[in-house]
């Protein structure tokens, strides 16, 4: 294969509802898509999912665009190659820039599946049709306002709520939720929020019978993690720290965490996310497919990487219509029970709507092999 062309964009998505972490509050979206183009007319789609401000990670969309336009897509522009695991590995010549590279990245997945008549959840070894899916919650303004958050998500029939956690939201509103949904799966996100000083908060929030505790501590603060786990109940799970297979080995090793959240943009592409699926399922331990508000083509490729056997809780991923209005694809990814499909089409298996996509767009830029201008 050779990727001939590649087109970027920066796309917004207004939030349906105002989502707040432990570091900040977003009221809409702006992520990258990128489309790759062979000299034969077949096409991929990749997104690269960055928040736009660097609190999650030290990426933004901006970082992504400039990395992007100047150093990964000319790193593979009329490079021939045969399976994207070529990809990913010329793109590790940039260090960093994970969601930067698994946007490109999964492009080519894209457009390896499309090329072959091949679903990316068979490429990837997916055993599972659909997969079980929770949804995220951020920190909101009352304790009421989360219930009704609540409330209607368990009404939707997802299968579990996280909630996102940060010091002074915390016991509180975890324990009336407990209170009020004493049956249904509750984790908590604590996206880093607390220092080592801080872990009593933690600590009180054993015993509520959560699924996990989910990243309380700086990310390359494994130690903290460690220390923390031995004296709580509660599963601890790794989301930011884990940003490489070598990360979750050292992780595993200190006893960091007992679950670990398989992010493909944290990891850098579908390639890294799969290794450290394959690694935790031969350690004996559980995974489950996070995200990062994905539009519609990083939520189909996160649907076929959380259709891999390991994938023993329920998902971040779920229907687009939690976060958008209108999702840039087509058909739009939807949650029936709680259950979301795992697209049946070649690569992806979802479509762009050009309508949607060019009411969204608020910047392209259009990049070919040889130079010539596109
Ligand atoms: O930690 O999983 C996280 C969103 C932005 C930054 C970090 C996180 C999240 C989410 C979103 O929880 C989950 C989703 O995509 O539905
Ligand atoms: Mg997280």
């Amino acid at each position: 294969m050779l990727i001939d062309r590649i087109e970027l964009r920066v796309v917004r998505n207004e939030l349906v509802h105002e989502f707040e972490t432990s570091s900040h509050r977003k009221s809409y979206l702006d992520h990258v898509l990128i489309r790759v183009v062979t000299a034969d007319g077949f096409e991929g789609w990749g997104e690269c999912a960055s928040p736009s401000d660097p609190y999650y990670c030290g990426e933004t969309t901006e970082t992504c665009w400039q990395v992007l336009v100047h150093h990964l897509a000319p790193l593979v522009l009329g490079v021939r190659w045969d399976e994207p695991v070529e990809i990913a590995r010329l793109l590790g010549k940039v260090s960093g820039n994970h969601f930067a590279r698994a946007g490109l990245e999964m492009a080519s997945w894209d457009l390896y599946g499309r090329a072959r008549g091949a679903r990316l959840a068979d490429l990837l070894g997916g055993t599972q049709p659909a997969v079980s899916s929770g949804v995220s919650l951020g920190v909101e303004p009352t304790i009421g306002a989360l219930l009704q958050q609540v409330d209607k998500h368990v009404a939707d029939g997802y299968h579990r709520v996280k909630l996102k956690i940060r010091p002074g939201w915390d016991v509180e509103p975890v324990r009336a939720v407990r209170a009020a949904y004493p049956d249904v799966l509750v984790q908590v996100d604590a996206n880093c929020g607390y220092r080592p000083d801080q872990r009593e908060s933690l600590l009180a929030l054993d015993g509520l019978g959560l699924a996990m505790i989910e990243q309380p501590f700086a990310a390359d603060d494994l130690l903290s993690s460690a220390a923390l786990a031995k004296d709580l109940e509660t599963p601890l799970c790794l989301d930011e720290s884990i940003t490489s297979p070598a990360m979750l080995r050292t992780a595993l090793a200190l006893g960091a965490g007992s679950i670990i959240n398989v992010k493909v943009s944290r990891l850098g592409g579908i390639v890294a996310a799969v290794e450290v699926h394959d690694l935790c399922l031969d350690a004996g331990v559980p995974v489950w497919c996070g995200g990062m508000h994905e539009f519609g083509v990083g939520r189909a490729a996160n649907l076929a990487v959380a259709s891999l056997p390991n994938f023993r809780f329920p998902s971040d991923v779920s229907g687009s219509d939690k976060y958008y209005r209108r999702d840039v694809v087509v058909p739009p990814i939807t949650s029936v029970d709680g259950m979301v499909r795992v697209p049946r089409g070649p690569g992806i298996g979802v479509d762009i709507d050009p309508a949607v996509l060019a009411e969204h767009t608020r910047r392209v830029h259009r990049m070919v092999s040889d130079g010539r201008v596109p």
